[in-house]
């Protein structure tokens, strides 16, 4: 087995599990809506969170964006906080006032999620600017989607990183959409790599499917970086099995290709982590059921904890709104 295949698994499964309940409670026939926030589902994309976050220590930070759960989890966020915040409640990770969409946890390096496409790349090349004047030896990861690569937040962001040789992991999740438009209507081919290729950025490309080949590109880029070699550019192919917000499948409104959907949920990377566990004797499918049953059972009872949580009091609502006046 190799070391981490099995944890990589346990982590997709567990974001995958806390996705599906919350698009399971998420505007319940004949239930009152409760999460009071849009919410942008990653499932299908869990092998990039995590094989990602793996390579990367407490120390360094992460960065997204509106489809931030995957992240969030995968960078060590806890549940808790995460429900708290999707539900509205004081115990959410920013006091209930932010949302499914700005998920973040400085204890574990989780620094901000911004749903504003692209304008969080510019934060994470900060955080890399402050680490090197700091001579830390972090880095600074920010996830964003293939139109987060069309803006010009990204080109002066990439263009400032490359020229100070910052410890910054740019990681592109390259889905094929930007909401209902593909790719390809948006782009000649290839450009998402001549995007990168424009700044001199080095490029690990991977199947964003696979956790494993995620992992391994990911840490060669991140030993690149900590080498002092400057900015990398991740680039992994992945898909979006739901629609773009909500919790719905989407595939009948017809933007997808005929087959499309299928023919990626074939390529699942939890259900594919999955059957390479058995197939290589690293896990027995019993174990891994019952594992499931065991992490469905735990996050359940995270969703009653965040159903029971109180609401913040009007008071709250000034709070943070300006500095507090030096003592
Ligand atoms: C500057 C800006 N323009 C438009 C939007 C509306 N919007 C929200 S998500 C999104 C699509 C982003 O696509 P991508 O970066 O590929 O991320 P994905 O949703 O595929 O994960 C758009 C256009 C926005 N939030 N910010
Ligand atoms: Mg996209």
């Amino acid at each position: 087995m190799t070391q981490t295949s099995l944890p990589l698994f346990e982590h997709m499964l567990y974001i995958r599990l806390v996705e599906e309940e919350i698009a399971a409670r998420y505007g319940a026939p004949g239930q009152p809506q409760e999460m009071r926030c849009p919410v942008h589902l990653s499932i299908g994309q869990e092998a990039t969170a995590v094989g990602v976050c793996a390579a990367l220590t407490d120390q360094d930070h992460a960065y997204s964006t509106h489809r931030c759960h995957a992240h969030y989890l995968a960078k060590g966020g806890l549940l808790d906080p995460m429900l708290g915040e999707i539900y509205g409640k004081q115990t959410g990770c920013v006091g209930g006032r932010g949302g499914s969409m700005h998920l973040m946890d400085t204890r574990v390096g989780m620094h901000a999620s911004i749903p504003i496409v692209s304008s969080v790349i510019p934060l994470a090349v900060g955080a890399a600017l402050a680490m090197k004047m700091d001579g830390l030896d972090s880095l600074s990861a920010v996830f964003f989607g293939d139109g987060a690569m069309e803006e010009g937040a990204w080109h002066e962001a990439a263009n400032f990183a490359r020229l100070r040789a910052l410890p910054v992991l740019f990681v592109c999740e390259n889905n094929l959409y930007s909401v209902y438009t593909p790719l390809h209507l948006r782009q000649p081919d290839g450009a998402l790599a001549r995007f990168a290729q424009a700044h001199a950025l080095p490029i690990w490309q991977a199947d964003g499917m696979d956790v494993e080949a995620t992992h391994t590109a990911a840490t060669a880029a991140v030993a690149s970086i900590r080498a002092g070699k400057g900015p990398a550019v991740m680039l992994l192919d992945t898909y979006r099995f739901r629609e773009h917000c909500g919790p719905n499948d989407d595939d009948p409104l017809g933007y997808r290709e005929p087959g499309e959907l299928a023919a990626w949920h074939r390529r699942d990377p939890v259900t594919a982590q999955r059957a390479r566990l058995i197939e290589r004797g690293d896990a027995t499918a019993a174990a891994l059921d019952a594992l499931q049953q065991r992490l469905a059972a735990e996050i359940s009872a995270g969703f009653e904890r965040a159903r029971a949580a109180p609401l913040p009091g009007p008071s709250a609502a000034a709070d943070h709104v300006y500095a507090d006046e030096p003592a």
